[in-house]
């Protein structure tokens, strides 16, 4: 079989307001730690391309062996504010300038780019919300179009109802990509979400095949597997029915400390990845 799964922990140079990182701090230091804990990536979570240009993040995975999973966007939105629903329309040309940037590094360091909270948010207002998802699907397009060439995938992540209100389940993202059309564009999917919003985490899976090939891995309470009440052997058996490829990313809570998650996440992912490509 030539599928193959890679683990991926998440990393940020700098604590911010998303709280799930289990590695927090320069990118010299968390990206040994991910290396001597056995992790095949890194999933970066950074405000800016600019923040560390890819020539020194090349070094850095070349000495540690290690693959970059996807870059995470989010915090251009928690950061500066800009988003593909802002009502501005300089803002969603911001949010589309800075993607395409990402894309450009992400084609650099063969990562996927992740879609969470740059989508924003839709307003109360039906008929705003409306405009809202049209501009969405159109920002979407440009980056996905932009993308393609580069080789890049954009991966769409429903998110639970309580972060957003755009698209909470595996069904709604589904639809929506299938609007949005361009085969670099799918989903990531994120079992703490699943476990919130999904009717059964492993039908979903189903629904998803073919288009997802990203999951941050992380039990019902946002900790590592084996910390909450997620049955990780069931995926496992999902995924190894839709013959899934692609990566298994941590990205939870640093509890009870960032080691031990660290540690829990990887030997679980090992567990799953047995059943995966048994
Ligand atoms: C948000 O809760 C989340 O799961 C992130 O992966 C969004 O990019
Ligand atoms: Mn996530």
């Amino acid at each position: 079989m030539s599928a193959r799964t890679f683990t991926s922990i998440a990393a940020t140079p700098e604590a911010g307001p998303f709280a799930p990182i289990p590695l927090v701090g320069p990118f010299s230091e968390t990206f040994a730690q991910a290396a001597e804990l056995g992790y095949d990536a890194i999933e970066l979570h950074i405000r800016s391309p600019k923040h560390l240009g890819v020539a020194a993040i090349d070094r850095l995975l070349s000495r540690h062996d290690l693959l970059v999973s996807a870059i995470a966007t989010g915090q251009l939105y928690l950061h500066e504010g800009i988003s593909f629903t802002n009502p501005h329309l300089e803002m969603r040309r911001a949010a589309i300038a800075a993607i395409n940037e990402f894309s450009r590094m992400a084609a650099d360091l063969g990562a996927s780019l992740i879609l969470g909270y740059i989508r924003g948010k839709f307003g109360d207002d039906s008929e705003l919300a409306a405009r809202q998802r049209q501009w969405m699907l159109e920002c979407c397009r440009e980056c996905s179009d932009f993308a393609a060439p580069l080789g890049v995938k954009l991966l769409l992540e429903p998110i639970n109802r309580y972060e957003m209100n755009d698209f909470n389940t595996v069904a709604a993202a589904l639809s929506f990509a299938g609007a949005i059309d361009r085969p670099n564009f799918q989903l990531i999917l994120d079992t703490f979400h699943m476990n919130i919003e999904e009717p059964s985490i492993t039908s979903s899976i189903g629904k998803a095949a073919g288009c997802v090939p990203y999951f941050h891995m992380v039990d019902s309470n946002r900790w590592a597997p084996g910390f909450g009440h997620t049955d990780f052997r069931e995926i496992a058996h999902a995924l190894r029915a839709i013959e899934f490829s692609g990566f298994l990313a941590a990205e939870m809570l640093p509890h009870p400390d960032h080691l031990t998650a660290a540690r829990q996440a990887i030997e679980a992912y090992r567990e799953m990845i047995a059943i995966i490509e048994a």
